[in-house]
């Protein structure tokens, strides 16, 4: 294990010598550097992907991120983000107190499904008590409570060839002149299946919050709170993650934070 960190060492290395030579000889080649043909690119493009593979390799696929006791909650979740969506399909179900609300799952699955809050809650729960890391700099343990995700996979049947569940939310976010896009997100079916993913309903021993994603968002325990998609309208198993967005896997993704947010 340990000298596959050191290869990764020397490889960020050779990637980073490659990249300075070409800033050195100057604008013509800088371009030559951001086209996609260049080798140059590619090994940068991949770097990424390399810190997914080497953290994929050094967690081990179940370990569980710390737990804690209910009596370590010392306050409300602190919202972030979106935290009062204006869509209009959003104000619709909230004015009727979610009662029509369906989270949908489909893509490369047997079987679309659809679940109502109801049927959600009778489904068997599991609770948790965790810290929440924003990438902004601030924690908060919370108490969450929520049907596994790994339940409703089973029950809709993953196809062999899905890599990714992407979560698609009611939410927009401005993005100044290019206009309004609507928040996503996507995992692996690793962290999918992991037995601390869960679509929580609950948050503190009461229903989810607005202002916290009401009526649905995922807690993805062992990565940053960006992953944690909130007003989830629907699920979609991927085998790529090209289509969505600008392809990036999810909406701070797409403004260049990593995928692999693995805390
Ligand atoms: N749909 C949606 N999900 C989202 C966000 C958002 O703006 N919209 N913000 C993310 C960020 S950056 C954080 S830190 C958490 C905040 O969750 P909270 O409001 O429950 O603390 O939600 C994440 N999920
Ligand atoms: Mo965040």
């Amino acid at each position: 294990m340990s000298g596959f960190i050191i290869n990764r060492r020397r490889f960020l290395t050779v990637a980073g010598a490659a990249a300075s030579a070409v800033t050195l000889s100057g604008c013509g080649a800088f371009d030559g550097f951001l086209s996609s043909q260049s080798p140059v690119r590619d090994v940068l493009a991949s770097a990424n992907s390399l810190t997914y593979r080497v953290q994929r390799m050094l967690i081990d696929a179940d370990a569980l991120a710390p737990e804690f006791s209910a009596s370590e909650v010392r306050q409300g979740q602190r919202p972030n983000g979106s935290t009062d969506p204006t869509d209009a399909d959003y104000l619709a179900l909230k004015e009727k107190q979610f009662a029509d609300y369906r989270m949908t799952i489909g893509g490369l699955v047997e079987k679309p499904l659809s679940f109502s809050l109801d049927e959600l809650r009778n489904m068997p729960a599991r609770t948790q008590v965790t810290r929440h890391d924003c990438v902004e700099g601030w924690s908060c343990i919370a108490k969450w409570t929520g049907v596994p995700l790994a339940t409703i996979l089973d029950e809709a049947r993953v196809k062999p060839e899905a890599r990714f569940v992407v979560f698609h939310c009611y939410d927009s976010m401005d993005l100044g002149l290019s206009g309004a896009v609507r928040y996503y997100e996507s995992i692996d079916l690793i962290d999918a299946r992991h037995p601390q993913t869960i679509l929580a309903y609950g948050c503190n021993d009461e229903a989810l919050r607005v202002a916290n994603g009401a009526p649905l968002r995922v807690r993805i325990e062992r990565q940053l709170g960006y992953k944690m998609a909130k007003y989830i309208k629907g699920i979609e198993l991927a085998s790529t993650l090209a289509p969505y967005g600008s392809g990036k896997g999810g909406f701070w993704e797409d403004l260049g934070y990593e995928w692999y947010a693995g805390i």
